[in-house]
C-alpha cells in the first residue's frame, strides 16, 4: 500500500506544481499620460510624444494595476502588457513605446510631468514600435527581468511607456491597457507530501488493528 501511496504522491505533486493560473487585469487603478509643457496628467487617453510632435511638450504614460489577487507564493512564468492604438503619427523615426518598471508605487491620479516617479524607472522591457492601429504587445515582462516578488509582496505593479526617441514627431494615442499574468501555485513545501504519509500512517495503524 505505502509504495501506491508513494507513487501516487510522486505523480500529485508535480500536478499541484504546474496548476497554472492565468488572470487578465484589464481595470487599471490608474492610468494616465503626462506632458512635460506642465498641463495636469490626462486619464481620457494614454499618449507617447516626442518633441517634435504636434501636441504640447513630451508625453509619456503611467499605468497601475492591483494584482494582490495572486498569492505571493506563486511563481510567475509570464506576463504581457497589452494596449490598444488609435490613432498615431510617424515622423523622421517610428513612434517606438518604450515599456519600463516604476519601482515606486505612491502615485495617483494628480501625477504630473514635475512628480512623476522618474527617480525610480525601473527595469526595461524593451520597445515596440506603435505606428499601427490596434493591439501592442510588449514582449514577455518575466523574461525581460521582471521582479515580480517585490510586486505580489506590495500587490501593486507600476509601468510606464515612454517614447524611444524623444526628438521625434510620433504622437500616438492609445486605450485600454491590460496586463495577463501567468502563474503556478506552489503547495507548501512538505504539507501535500506530509498529508499522505499521514494518511497512509492511518491506513498502516487500520491495517495493523485488523491484524490483530
Ligand atoms: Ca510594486
Ligand atoms: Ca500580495
Amino acid at each position: 500500500m505505502r509504495k501506491y501511496l508513494l507513487a501516487l504522491c510522486a505523480f500529485l505533486v508535480p500536478c499541484m506544481v504546474q496548476a497554472a493560473e492565468t488572470v487578465v487585469f484589464d481595470d487599471p487603478t490608474f492610468a494616465a499620460y503626462v506632458d512635460s509643457s506642465g498641463n495636469e496628467a490626462s486619464e481620457d487617453y494614454l499618449s507617447i510624444q516626442g518633441t517634435d510632435g504636434t501636441l504640447p511638450g513630451v508625453h509619456q504614460s503611467y499605468v497601475m494595476f492591483d494584482i494582490g489577487i495572486i498569492p505571493d507564493g506563486a511563481i510567475v512564468e509570464s506576463a504581457y502588457f497589452t494596449v490598444t492604438v488609435e490613432e498615431f503619427e510617424t515622423g523622421d523615426f517610428y513612434p517606438y513605446g518604450a515599456l519600463f518598471h516604476i519601482g515606486d508605487d505612491s502615485w495617483d491620479d494628480e501625477i504630473d510631468w514635475s512628480t512623476q516617479s522618474s527617480g525610480s524607472i525601473g527595469t526595461g522591457f524593451g520597445s515596440e514600435n506603435m505606428a499601427a492601429i490596434g493591439e501592442i504587445t510588449w514582449d514577455d515582462l518575466v523574461a525581460g527581468g521582471w521582479n515580480w516578488q517585490a510586486d505580489l509582496a506590495d500587490s501593486v505593479i507600476s509601468l510606464l511607456v515612454s517614447p524611444e526617441y524623444a526628438q521625434s514627431n510620433n504622437f500616438v494615442r492609445f486605450v485600454d491597457p491590460v496586463l495577463t499574468v501567468t502563474y503556478n501555485v506552489v503547495p507548501v513545501p512538505g504539507s501535500a507530501a506530509l498529508a499522505i504519509l499521514g494518511l497512509s500512517g492511518v491506513i498502516a495503524a487500520r491495517r495493523r488493528k485488523r491484524n490483530l
